[in-house]
């Protein structure tokens, strides 16, 4: 019952991403995430200097003690960096000891509360025909639920709009570009708000009333402007309006939420329960976005989801490919065990990432499930992995026409 072996693991199979392997002295292995986009070594350090000395030789199966020995214990609270690298921990921990039970991770938090995990992918292009060619494309897949991205007139390359898919292409869109800076995008939030009502009415026309359409503000309104655009969206019944605005003022949702009926998801850059504190007590959002990767792991988030229920509030994690497989595998986990579970966001990762981390989840019509595997279900072949080196990459910063930095 005690930890031997603790190792950070960097690969970049087409993009970076840190994993932490913890082994027992009876050699069972647990894998966690800590990747944090365009920070990557910022974790590995916090992880290999701090946290892997003090888990050798400490019982892997006290978790809940583990997590609060590493938050508290710190003295320095939250921020992402601590708490990926806790999540990391603590994802591995339940791993090993779902492996040990002989259970796929779900049955230990509670079992399956539905038969898959709701999930939408990303669509998008620079007009609407390139767009359409997208969602087809995400439908044939199998997508119930898609997020809509697109170009706007007189703007570049902006946030979530990948090249243009031909039909039956894989949609392939990673911001972190492997540039020594970071790329520049322009940016006009009254460009933006005058051309997105007209893509969401031509997308209905297009697909009709069924189709899960969701879209991602990306932090770039003021509440002002985010309760107009809520408004003129209403008549096209999006799942949610995400990141409408940069959500760490939570009370300035009061604003848009008193102006719109539009459904709200906020939190993928949160690191913790008490930046959703008046986000969740007030109603002030219908979705939490936080992904267990940068929320602390499974034990926090699964408090989170907890506290959110009680004011009806349901799960939308984050799943962009940033999110390793081994993280994607635990949040799928978590999404099948709780009763508030939402939809699962799920941008699949390259076929050069998932050589690297077998996974045992599947996609089934509209629909993730984690697999029966003991544990996560999700092996990392190190050899290959090794081939891979780090490289360095960074998001893109936001400019806008008169060159003044803006939210990316
Ligand atoms: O920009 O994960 O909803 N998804 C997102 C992502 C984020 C990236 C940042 O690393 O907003 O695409
Ligand atoms: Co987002």
């Amino acid at each position: 019952m005690t930890i031997r072996n603790a190792e950070v693991l960097v690969t970049s199979p087409g993009r970076n991403f840190v994993t932490l392997r913890i082994t027992t002295e009876d050699g069972v292995v647990g894998l966690g995430d800590a990747t944090v986009n365009g920070r990557e070594l910022a974790t590995v350090a916090y992880l290999r200097e701090h946290v892997v000395p003090l888990l050798i030789g400490k019982d892997e199966h006290n978790i809940e003690d583990m997590w609060q020995f590493l938050y508290r214990g710190a003295y320095w609270r939250r921020g992402p960096i601590t708490m990926a690298a806790i999540a990391a921990v603590d994802i591995a921990l339940w791993d090993i000891k779902a492996k040990i039970a002989n259970l796929p991770l779900y049955q230990l938090l509670g079992g399956a509360s539905r038969i898959g995990a709701l999930a939408y992918g990303h669509a998008s292009g620079s007009d609407n025909e390139s767009l359409f060619t997208s969602i087809r494309n995400h439908v044939d897949e199998g997508f119930k639920a898609i997020r809509v991205q697109t170009g706007v007139p007189g703007l570049g390359q902006i946030y979530g709009v990948a090249t243009d898919q031909r039909p039956g292409e894989r949609y392939d869109y990673e911001p972190a570009k492997r540039l020594p800076l970071p790329a520049e995008e322009n940016w006009d939030t009254r460009a933006y708000l005058r051309h997105i009502p007209s893509v969401f009415a031509a997308v209905r026309e297009e697909f009709g009333p069924e189709l899960i359409l969701l879209h991602d503000g990306h932090h770039r309104m003021t509440p002002n402007q985010a309760a107009s655009l809520g408004k003129s969206l209403e008549p096209y019944d999006l799942f949610w309006l995400e990141d409408c605005t940069p959500g760490e003022n939570q009370e300035g949702l009061r604003r848009v939420r008193s102006q719109t009926t539009t459904p709200l998801a906020i939190g993928e850059v949160f690191n913790s329960i008490h930046d959703y504190q008046t986000l969740i007590t007030e109603q002030l959002i219908d979705y939490v976005r936080s992904a267990v990767t940068h929320t602390g792991g499974i034990t926090a988030l699964r408090k989170l989801m907890d506290f959110a229920a009680i004011y009806q509030i349901k799960s939308g994690f984050h799943g962009p490919t940033d999110i390793s497989p081994v993280g994607q595998a635990a949040q799928l986990h978590l999404g099948m065990a709780i009763h508030n579970f939402g939809i699962q966001e799920y941008m699949k990762h390259s076929p050069e990432t998932l050589e690297v981390f077998k996974t045992s989840y599947t996609f089934t019509d509209g629909l993730l499930h984690p697999g029966n595997n003991p544990g996560l279900g999700v092996d990392y072949n190190e050899e290959l992995a090794k081939s891979y080196d780090y490289t360095p990459a960074y998001l893109p910063v936001n400019r806008l026409l008169d060159g003044t930095v803006h939210d990316w």
